[in-house]
């Protein structure tokens, strides 16, 4: 592939709700959007980084940056057979994961556009459907959650998942259990917690949550190590595995039993391909993650999660539940089996909305060969 143009567009796309984690409370969704075109055909890449480094230390500007100084330059410098080439030219920069994704996901669009075939058959996926979970943000109380998660287990899906953070969690947990005692329910904490919170989780270990995702440090294996082995439920590390090679670490080391992955915060596809392949060979529980995306990224997510690794409802719910104009069309939905379908046309599948996108639109920048 000779890339002859990139184009990089700020999005903010007004939100049906807000969503609340430990770290963040948003009401906008605000991300970058990159274009890649070669010999006129163009894919697309929807960046995972916020406008603030709560999540993990990259953010909007951070990405601009280093795709504008770096990346970009890097791309437009010569050809590449397939973006797994794309991927290795990539690995002098260090870090950035979500910068690099950005490009390299739009590149694997690139080609399945051109190949007029879906991404999914790209991946080495497959056709049909996907199961859906959903992922809820804190609520302000626990009756409203209760509320939440029923709406929610009614819409279909399979699995549900609870934000928790010190002060909003084992009543959470509890309250939830209590009227819905077989529900599949896990907890996500986004390292709110520390080792000193030890007696927390042990409470949690007698609700039977598939999961207890990423409790300590962002960056920790050694303390989740220590609360796995006082744990029967399994922890799941999301924001601690920025690599294939971090998932190998972390499960030698005992520090987690599942893993989440998103794409954007491991590099791309080629890295995820990785992951999934590692985690196939030791069989160890895979699910695809959430990062609030327009359609654009949850249809890339819908066809990842067609790899048979992906054995766990993900965090993919219907785009509605987010956005009253999102930019595809048609909008990702969930059947009331829990069920997303997994789209057929060329690329990511579904069309996008190209006077939504110009409206979203805050700046563009383009750079060409
Ligand atoms: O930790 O999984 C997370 C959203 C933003 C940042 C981090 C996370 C999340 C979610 C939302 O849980 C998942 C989604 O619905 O996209
Ligand atoms: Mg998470």
């Amino acid at each position: 592939m000779r890339f002859d143009r990139v184009e990089l567009r700020y999005l903010s796309l007004p939100m049906t709700r807000g969503f609340e984690t430990s770290f963040s409370r948003t009401t906008r969704k605000d991300f970058l959007l990159l274009a890649l075109s070669a010999d006129g055909v163009t894919g697309y890449g929807e960046c995972v980084a916020d406008e603030s480094p709560y999540y993990l230390p990259e953010t909007i500007g951070t990405v601009h940056h280093v795709l504008r100084d770096f990346l970009v330059p890097l791309a437009l410098a010569r050809d590449f057979d397939h973006p797994r080439d794309l991927w290795a030219a990539m690995a002098p920069v260090r870090g950035h994961e979500m910068a690099k994704a950005t490009l390299e996901m739009a590149a694997w669009e690139l080609l399945a556009r051109r190949e007029g075939r879906p991404l999914h058959a790209l991946l080495g996926g497959r056709g049909g459907t996907i199961a859906a979970g959903v992922s809820i943000g804190l609520q302000k109380d626990p009756q409203a959650l209760v509320e939440e998660v029923a709406r929610e287990v009614e819409a279909g899906y399979r699995r549900i998942k609870i934000k928790i953070k010190p002060g909003r969690d084992a009543a959470l947990v509890e309250a939830v259990r209590a009227r819905f005692p077989d529900v599949p329910l896990m907890v996500d904490a986004n390292n709110a917690y520390t080792l000193a919170d030890r007696a927390l989780f042990e409470s949690l270990d007698a609700q039977r949550l598939t999961m207890i995702e990423q409790p300590l440090g962002w960056d920790d294996f050694g303390d989740h190590a220590a609360l796995q082995r006082a744990l029967r439920t399994p922890i799941c590390l999301d924001e601690s595995i920025r690599s294939a090679a971090h998932a190998r670490h972390a499960l030698e080391l005992g520090a987690c039993r599942v893993v989440n992955v998103k794409v954007g915060r491991i590099g791309g596809f080629t890295e995820a391909l990785a992951l999934h392949e590692l985690c196939v060979s030791r069989g160890v529980p895979l699910w695809c993650g959430g990062m609030v995306e327009s359609g654009i990224g949850r249809l890339a997510n819908v066809h990842l999660q067609t790899l048979p690794g992906f054995t766990l409802p993900g965090d993919t719910s219907a785009g509605a539940r987010y956005f009253d104009e999102d930019l595809v069309d048609p909008p990702v939905t969930v059947s009331k089996a829990g069920a997303v379908a997994v789209p057929e046309g060329p690329g990511i599948g579904h069309e996008i909305v190209w006077d939504r996108v110009e409206r979203a639109t805050r700046w563009r920048e383009a750079w060409t060969r």
